[in-house]
């Protein structure tokens, strides 16, 4: 720590100097991340209350209460009627939250399991690890579709969750919720449905004209939903959701905090602290684009979704992975090769890109800040990396 303070304009410089190393999004070269900059209404809203906490809510009755609004407008998005829950630090916390409702719900369970499949996201092996549940994970097809066979056959008398994931981190594909729904009828099993990405993409996807399986509320047994704000809903890091159908769930299993000066209250947080900068930036966003705002926005990423693909299609000894359901490119080698040596050269040209090794595929997702003529370069480079590689 230094004992006398610099001059801002010196600080200023120093950090322009120090964050020059960072990638930015206007250079098209963050091809394979799955947040983008924040809107630039939401940014100016964000600052401007950066300093509402909602681990207090008590204190900042009017924040909580616009918190309130926006989750029962989402859970409408999603089909659900009165829904409640709550802003998160990203998708992480929200699935933690719902893996630990689901375990909580279950206390006659001794030895706790999940079912899920095999390309759910990290979040839930850190759950699984936290509170001591079983993961018991799905194998997916040769075309990454969910084996559905599989999964049935794990369910058992420990299971307390299952999971489907309504756009893949690694793919952006959708798992067959209704029927995950069917196998779980009638058992006291809770049903959480990741959408931390297609959360704000499918109802819009939707609303475009696209063919959309249903992965919402509209089913029956879903108990719970991750949708990110901070991903595809174009918000301020950190934000992320969970919505619940069950109004009961935050009184039945939620942490009672009895000393707070705004009063007593439960929540079903992992963290105290809450930022209620990003709740009241995605409010004031959701009213400022509407649906058709944000559709606008994705039919364009759709638009270069489709161009990418074109020009995948064109180049010889690369494939897509699967055809991209939302805007999320998978690549793979016509051979079968391994994509490591294709990832490497494309980042030693700074395409930094998402690459997944157990299913051999570069990740690209269309997100915003990206444009046809990055796009057209990137196409390029690849081109002569895979002719190089001799793919
Ligand atoms: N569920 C799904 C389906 C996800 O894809 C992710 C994030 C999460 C949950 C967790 O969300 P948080 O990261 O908000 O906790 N998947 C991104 C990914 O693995 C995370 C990320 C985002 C990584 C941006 C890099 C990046 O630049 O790609």
């Amino acid at each position: 720590m230094l004992k006398e303070g610099l001059k801002k304009r010196d600080i200023l410089k120093i950090l322009d100097k120090k964050l020059s190393k960072d990638y930015r999004y206007s250079s098209g070269h963050i091809l394979g991340s799955m947040c983008t900059a924040a809107h630039e209404f939401g940014r100016e809203i964000y600052c401007k209350y950066v300093n509402k906490n909602l681990g207090d809510p008590g204190l900042f009755p009017g924040t909580a209460e616009l918190e309130d609004e926006i989750i029962r407008e989402i859970g409408e998005l999603y089909n659900g009627k009165e829904i409640i829950g709550s802003f998160t630090t990203g998708g992480s916390e929200a699935n933690l939250i719902a893996v630990r409702i689901a375990k909580e719900l279950r206390p006659d369970i001794n030895e706790p399991e999940m079912v899920l499949p095999i390309s759910a996201h990290m979040s839930f092996d850190k759950s699984a690890e936290l509170l001591g549940i079983k993961l018991r994970k799905t194998q997916l097809k040769d075309n990454f579709q969910l084996d559905k066979e599989h999964f049935k056959s794990l369910i058992n008398e420990n299971t307390c969750l299952v999971v489907g994931i309504a756009g893949t981190t690694s793919l952006g594909l959708v798992d067959p919720i209704q029927e995950i729904g069917r196998m779980i009828e009638n058992k006291d099993i809770f049903f959480h449905v990741d959408a931390a990405f297609g959360g704000f993409v499918l109802p819009f996807l939707k609303d475009l004209g696209y063919k959309i399986p249903e992965w919402d509320f509209h089913v029956d047994q879903v108990d719970s939903i991750t949708a990110d704000p901070h991903k595809m809903g174009l918000n301020v890091i950190p934000s992320g959701g969970i919505f619940l159908r069950n109004k009961n769930i935050i009184q039945k299993t939620g942490f009672e905090i009895p000393y707070l000066a705004g009063g007593n209250f439960k929540h079903l947080h992992i963290v105290g602290t809450r930022p209620g900068g990003p709740v009241i930036s995605f409010w004031a966003l959701m009213k400022y684009l509407g649906m058709n705002g944000f559709k606008k926005i994705l039919n364009k990423c759709m638009e270069n979704t489709r161009y990418l693909c074109e020009g995948i299609k064109e180049i010889e000894g690369i494939r897509l992975a699967t055809e991209p359901v939302m805007n999320i490119v998978g690549i793979t080698t016509e051979s079968g090769e391994s994509i490591c040596e294709l990832d490497e050269e494309l980042r030693k040209l700074h395409w930094m890109l998402g690459k997944f090794e157990d299913f051999n595929l570069i990740r690209i997702v269309i997100m915003p800040h990206i444009t046809t003529s990055h796009l057209s370069k990137f196409i390029k480079d690849l081109e002569n990396v895979v002719k190089k590689l001799g793919l």
